[in-house]
């Protein structure tokens, strides 16, 4: 790792991950730290918080940056009281699909609502991955999970267009299989204001992977070959592109003109 061009956004004591084995969770963090090096962020100025999960791992401990590993669902709440008191600071939520869209599910759509000036990074495993590959609000219909095993009988949330209905700034969807648009996605987020979310539709190895029989690189192959631009989408397909694209004042900026006005 020594000398390769992201090494100063990591903290070698932390290397090798605890990430399996083809987990996308190491695309994802390598995606967002190529992000921070093209928007040139300051990581001494950006905290990451993070709730309970595979995903909740990729900033703490790996990033030389501060974080907070909250309680499961609660990153976004905590993350807007330190961008409430701290306005200085990019404050940047990573989480997977359970702990954002799930127990956390509540939060993002109100934070969405009131344009929070947040970015949300959801990795979607389309599983509880850590807890052994429980059912969720993204799982598809008819994946056989740990507790659905023979098909999830429920639909999945299509979390990004719900966040942009509840008016969020700037939402993309993308998958492991994109990263050079994920990167982009990435860049652009993280030089807007307001309430900005990007999910990224992940492999999970350990817990659907081996369910299916399928390797991570069947995987990945796999979300290239369902990812369909939007409004371009069938049934079983991910719809991948920009859902959001506005630059409205911030929730912070409209609060410093009533105080100050
Ligand atoms: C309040 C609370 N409820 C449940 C749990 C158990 N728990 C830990 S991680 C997790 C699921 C995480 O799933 P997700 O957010 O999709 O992350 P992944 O592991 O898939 O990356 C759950 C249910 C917990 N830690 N705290
Ligand atoms: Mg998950």
């Amino acid at each position: 790792m020594s000398g390769h061009p992201l090494h100063r956004f990591l903290r070698p004591e932390a290397l090798p991950t605890t990430f399996c084995p083809g987990c996308g969770n190491g695309l994802v963090a390598g995606a967002l730290l190529r992000a921070l090096r093209r928007a040139s962020l300051n990581l001494e100025k950006t905290v990451f918080v993070a709730g309970i999960g595979c995903a909740a791992w990729i900033p703490s401990p790996h990033f030389r940056a501060d974080s907070l590993h909250v309680a499961h669902g609660r990153a976004i709440p905590t993350a807007f009281g330190i961008k409430l008191r701290r306005p200085e600071l990019n404050v940047i939520v990573i989480g997977g699909d359970g702990d954002i869209a799930g127990i956390g599910g509540n939060h993002l759509i109100h934070a969405a609502r009131r344009n929070a000036d947040l970015l949300v990074i959801m990795v979607n495993n389309l599983v509880y991955a850590m807890t052994g590959g429980q059912v969720g609000p993204t799982t598809p219909h008819g994946l056989p999970t740990s507790t659905t095993p023979y098909g999830n009988p429920e639909h999945p949330m299509d979390v990004a267009r719900v966040v942009a209905a509840a008016g969020a700034n700037y939402v993309a969807r993308w998958t492991t299989a994109h990263l050079g648009a994920l990167e982009k996605a990435l860049v652009k987020a993280l030089g807007r204001e307001g309430f900005r979310f990007v999910e990224v539709v992940s492999q999970c190895p350990a817990r659907v992977g081996g369910r299916l029989a399928m390797s991570p690189v069947e995987a990945m192959k796999w979300l290239r070959a369902r990812a369909k631009p939007i409004g371009r989408v069938g049934p079983e397909e991910i719809e991948v592109g920009e859902f959001a694209d506005l630059d409205r004042p911030g929730l912070l900026k409209i609060l410093g003109e009533k105080r100050d006005g």
